[in-house]
């Protein structure tokens, strides 16, 4: 049972990390009724080890290598970086009311990050920025490392913009609405 138990402990570990990661990422809301989560994915295949000299796969059937990851970085209709579709926000909108809470959870194999910025741009890697100019917010990235998760919390009503300061087409969009509003379908 040592492998039972050694599952056990990186479990709780790995629950410290994403509470130190939620401090960070929470700002005090003061409510968390549950059920709003964002997933960040990518496809990177952890036998292809070329991913090893740029930090690494955890993915053990992932599908997507180095080659296929950079060739999939630029179109020749487009300027700026357009990026693997597999590295993207789970969903990349999400409407919630204010005073929720939402679970970030990074359930790829590379790290990434959840970023709130001002206005879309790009990141802090050029080669996977093409194009754009760097958002400012990126200067204090948070990453969350695969399987690491984080809370995003006190999120004031209006649209929040969010990018993966490594992947910068990573992209959510966030729409607060007051508490007291009602649904219209
Ligand atoms: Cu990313």
């Amino acid at each position: 049972m040592t492998g039972l138990r050694a599952a056990v402990v990186a479990v709780i570990v790995l629950g410290l990390v994403a509470a130190t990661a939620a401090a960070t990422y929470a700002s005090r809301g003061h409510h968390s009724e549950g059920g709003k989560r964002i997933a960040i994915r990518d496809d990177c295949d952890g036998s292809d080890p070329a991913w090893n000299a740029v930090g690494g796969c955890t993915r053990k059937h992932g599908r997507v290598t180095v080659a296929e990851f950079n060739g999939e970085l630029a179109s020749p209709l487009s300027a700026a970086v357009i990026g693997h579709q597999a590295w993207r926000n789970d969903p990349s909108y999400l409407v919630i009311k204010q005073g929720q809470t939402i679970k970030v959870k990074n359930k790829g194999g590379r790290g990434h990050t959840l970023t709130e910025v001002a206005q879309w741009g790009g990141g802090v890697v050029p080669p996977l920025s093409g194009g754009l100019a760097t958002a400012p917010e990126c200067a204090n990235l948070l990453e969350l490392a695969p399987g690491e998760s984080a809370k995003l919390a006190g999120l004031t009503v209006g649209n929040h913009r969010f990018i993966c300061c490594f992947h910068p087409w990573m992209r959510a969009l966030v729409k607060v609405e007051p508490s007291n509003k009602k649904h219209q379908h």
